[in-house]
């Protein structure tokens, strides 16, 4: 029994306890447990079962690994088969409709007899789902949106997640004894946002075909594909990967290709034709029919008479020109971070103290935090209310008084009002270092009222950044209805910053506005709008979605010192009508 196939079977009773309405820290443990096993990396579990280190294993508790034993002993895990015969397997896709958990997805079955997508369609299209207690016409029509949603994303995954399988499965394919190093390419290398499937090159010290077709025979997968000395596999959990096997001397060549983008790659065939050369699997052939190959990346880059393109902007938006004329910028990175500027703490709806908000981002080697709560009119955020707001800034001031080196900045998060206006009274917005203003409500507007409102927004001098301009959340709610590039203008004609935020759910602004954007001279702040102290990592992934979108140090608000932070702030509201 291998760790894929035990974590998938953890997983799956998981999402059964949640659909039959278990406690959800009950399910949660599965889900949890079947991490762990599956971070195990083993092709059988059984010695580790065997010698205790199983029961060892954090997140394995006694039930999970009653289910392992099961596995092990039996090939298949009496539970879950209970489980399984007790609950329709449509069920299991409903739980990918945004909004839909376990007891609401059970009360539908049960009240309506709804099993699968399209009767949940059904009753959501002939009003008998708005008729449901707890339910509504508002929550038909999101329920619709769902589907939609649902239909669609299922086959892609956040960057997290395909990035912690991607680790998985390079670790794995370095165990193999003829693999020299396992390189991740593909999406994950380029670091989009969503991820489709995992790409891995495999550098081998023997024949790489065989080396393929082992790959294809591992444990836990469900079905394997061998094209040259690529193997396409589809595992037991519905994880999909592109594993292409090469000796050293070309590898270079293959991992250019297989990280593409197919964008990227097309254009180059296109640089290549003008040069007389032609791609194929082997490497580059010259007219004379010559065949080349490269060891490294480096290599390639120079036969192409190019500048080494990072792999972040390898999207075909311009990349190969400008590497050809040696214009590429030089991207920012995560060194150059001075701090962060969108920060929750228990004042509203985040997890930590001020003081341990400020402790985490010092220990990440930052020079200042700016605490940026929600404003009044976010009740269901714990907004503010004005005599909160004073004491969070004595306690700001206390702590700042007894520090050196680092500095808190009193910031905020103020909702963008239904017309525009930004919360709080202009005496109150004063007071702070800077503002975010961001849209939290309302998102139904049509573009026209949308984009005037934040229009509106922008001409107010105190708003300092445009927090997470489009409110998309990845996989899951679409952008809302604006004319962004009007906003890049109008930001670019204010001096207002615009935010890229880090969460992994949002990323919002688009790493494909961001290009116009800078070249319009808007200056972006990066946030991670961290709710505790380790969604402060979020700024990881934060840093490589603003290398994608071609930023430089200069271009990022928060790569500056807390005092030029200050100056921008202040520059703006100078511009007060
Ligand atoms: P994704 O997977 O949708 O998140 O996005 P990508 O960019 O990872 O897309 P993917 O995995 O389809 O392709 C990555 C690169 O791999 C692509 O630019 C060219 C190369 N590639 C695609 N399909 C194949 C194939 O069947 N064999 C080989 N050798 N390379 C392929
Ligand atoms: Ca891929
Ligand atoms: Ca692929
Ligand atoms: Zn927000």
């Amino acid at each position: 029994m291998d760790s894929r196939t035990a974590a998938h079977v953890l997983s799956q009773i998981g999402s059964l306890l949640e659909l039959g309405g278990a406690p959800r820290f009950n399910s949660k443990a599965y889900q949890r447990a079947a991490r762990a096993i599956l971070a195990l990396g083993a092709d059988d579990l059984t010695p580790l079962l065997k010698s205790g280190e199983l029961a060892k294993t954090k997140d394995v508790g006694p039930a999970t690994l009653g289910v392992v034993r099961d596995l092990i002993e039996t090939g298949e895990s009496s539970y879950l088969n209970r489980l399984q015969e007790a609950t329709p397997g449509g069920l299991f896709e409903l739980l990918r409709v945004p909004g839909m958990g376990g007891t609401k997805i059970s009360m539908l079955h049960q009240e309506l007899g709804v099993e699968t997508l399209d009767d949940l369609e059904a009753v959501a299209v002939d009003g008998r789902l708005a008729k449901l207690k707890g339910f509504g016409p508002k929550t038909a029509e999101r329920v619709l949106k769902g589907i939609e949603f649902a239909r669609h994303a299922t086959k892609r995954s956040l960057f997290h997640r395909g990035l912690y399988q991607a680790e998985i499965l390079a670790a794995t394919a370095e165990r193999h004894p003829d693999v020299v190093e396992a390189i991740i390419a593909g999406s994950v290398r380029r670091q989009n946002e969503t991820i489709g499937d995992v790409d891995i090159v495999a550098i081998c010290s023997d024949d790489p075909r065989l080396v393929a077709e082992s790959f294809g025979k591992m444990p836990g997968v469900k079905s394997a594909d061998l094209k040259g000395n690529t193997v396409t596999i589809r595992f037991v959990d519905d994880v999909r990967a592109d594993i292409a096997c090469t000796l050293a001397d070309n590898a270079g060549f293959v991992l250019w290709h297989l990280t593409g983008s197919e964008a990227h790659v097309s254009q180059m065939h296109a640089w290549a034709a003008t040069k007389h050369l032609t791609f194929t699997d082997d490497g580059v052939t010259s007219r004379g029919g010559k065949v080349q190959s490269f060891a490294t990346e480096k290599d390639f880059f120079k036969a192409m008479g190019l500048q080494e393109i990072p792999p972040e902007i390898r999207e075909g938006h311009g990349e190969i020109e400008d590497a050809a004329a040696g214009l590429l910028p030089d991207l920012l990175t995560y060194e150059d971070l001075k701090g962060v500027l969108h920060c929750h703490t228990e004042y509203s709806d985040g997890g930590a103290t001020i003081e341990e908000m400020a402790e985490a981002a010092r220990e990440r080697g930052w020079k200042y935090i700016g605490i940026s709560d929600h404003s009044e009119a976010a009740f269901y955020a714990g907004g503010m209310k004005r005599d909160k707001l004073a004491r969070q800034h004595d306690e700001i001031d206390e702590i700042n008084s007894r520090t050196k080196g680092f500095r808190i900045l009193k910031g905020i998060e103020a909702d963008i009002l239904a017309d525009g206006r930004v919360d709080y009274s202009d005496e109150t917005l004063d007071t702070f270092d800077y503002v975010i203003g961001s849209v939290h409500s309302r998102f139904s507007m049509n573009g026209a009222a949308m984009t005037e409102r934040v229009l509106n927004a922008l001409d107010d001098p105190r708003l300092t950044i445009l927090g997470h301009p489009t409110g998309r959340l990845l996989l899951s709610r679409e952008p809302y209805a604006i004319d962004l590039d009007a906003v890049i203008e109008k930001a670019a004609e204010t001096g207002a910053s615009i935010e890229l935020n880090a969460d992994p759910h949002r990323l919002d602004m688009d790493w494909r506005h961001l290009k116009r954007a800078k070249d319009l001279g808007v200056t972006i702040e990066i946030g991670p709008d961290a709710h505790s102290e380790s969604n402060l990592d979020f700024m990881d992934h934060g840093i490589g979605i603003a290398r994608k979108g071609w930023l430089t140090k200069a271009d990022v608000l928060n790569c500056r010192s807390a005092k030029d932070v200050l100056a921008f702030a202040a520059k703006r509201r100078s511009k007060r009508k």
